[in-house]
C-alpha cells in the first residue's frame, strides 16, 4: 500500500510561496528516495505543456486539466507528482481530484498567504502592472479565487517558514499512509 501513487497539489496566489514549498517538499522526498517524484510547477508547465494559453477562465480550465492528466498518469504508475499552479476553479480542482482518484490518493494543499501580503511582496512586480490595469484578468485583482473549502492541509508564509511548509506536508502524507 505504500508503494501506492500520490499527488499532492498546490493552490494558491500567485506569490503564495507555492513554488518553493513544492520545490523543498520534491527535495524532501526525494531524499527519502523510492518512488520518482515529478514537479508540475506553474510557469514550467506553461512554458512547456500551455505555451499558447493565456488566462481566460477556458484557457486556465485547459491548463489545469492538463496539469491534472500528466499528474494522474504519474499516480497511475506508482510516482509522485506534486502540482504547483493557481488554479482558481473549486470545479476544475475537483475534476483533477476525480481523474486521480481512479488511480491513487490526492492530496490538495491550499498555501493561503493572504492577497494583502502576496501583493506586498510583489516579487515579480505583477501586482502592481495588475493594479495599474497593464495585465488583465489577474487572479486576486481582476480575476477570482475560490477559496477551498476542504482541502486536505492549508499552510501559509507569512507567519511560518518554507520549510516548516513542507515539513507540514510531510507530516501529512505520513498521516495518511502515503511514505
Ligand atoms: C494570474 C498570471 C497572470 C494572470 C501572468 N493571472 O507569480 P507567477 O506569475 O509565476 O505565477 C503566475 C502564473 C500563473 O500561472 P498558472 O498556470 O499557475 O495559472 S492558472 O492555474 O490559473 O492556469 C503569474 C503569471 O502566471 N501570470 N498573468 N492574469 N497569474
Amino acid at each position: 500500500r505504500s508503494q501506492q501513487g500520490f499527488t499532492v497539489f498546490f493552490t494558491g496566489f500567485s506569490g503564495s510561496g507555492k513554488s518553493t514549498i513544492a520545490n523543498a517538499l520534491m527535495v524532501k522526498l526525494m531524499e527519502m528516495g523510492g518512488r520518482p517524484v515529478t514537479l508540475l510547477d506553474g510557469d514550467i508547465v506553461r512554458k512547456n505543456l500551455s505555451s499558447e494559453l493565456g488566462f481566460s477562465k477556458e484557457h486556465r480550465d485547459l491548463n489545469i486539466r492538463r496539469i491534472g492528466y500528466v499528474a494522474s498518469e504519474i499516480t497511475k504508475n506508482g510516482g509522485i507528482a506534486i502540482c504547483a499552479p493557481i488554479a482558481p476553479y473549486a470545479t476544475t480542482r475537483r475534476a483533477v481530484r476525480e481523474d486521480v482518484e481512479q488511480f491513487g490518493a490526492f492530496v490538495e494543499v491550499h498555501v493561503a498567504t493572504s492577497l494583502e501580503e502576496c501583493e506586498r511582496r510583489d516579487r515579480k512586480g505583477l501586482y502592481k502592472l495588475a493594479r495599474e490595469g497593464k495585465i488583465k484578468e489577474f487572479t486576486g485583482i481582476s480575476d477570482p479565487y475560490d477559496v477551498p473549502q476542504n482541502p486536505e492541509l492549508s499552510v501559509e508564509t507569512e507567519n511560518v517558514e518554507v520549510d516548516n511548509c513542507a515539513h507540514q506536508v510531510i507530516l501529512k502524507l505520513e498521516s495518511m499512509g502515503l511514505i
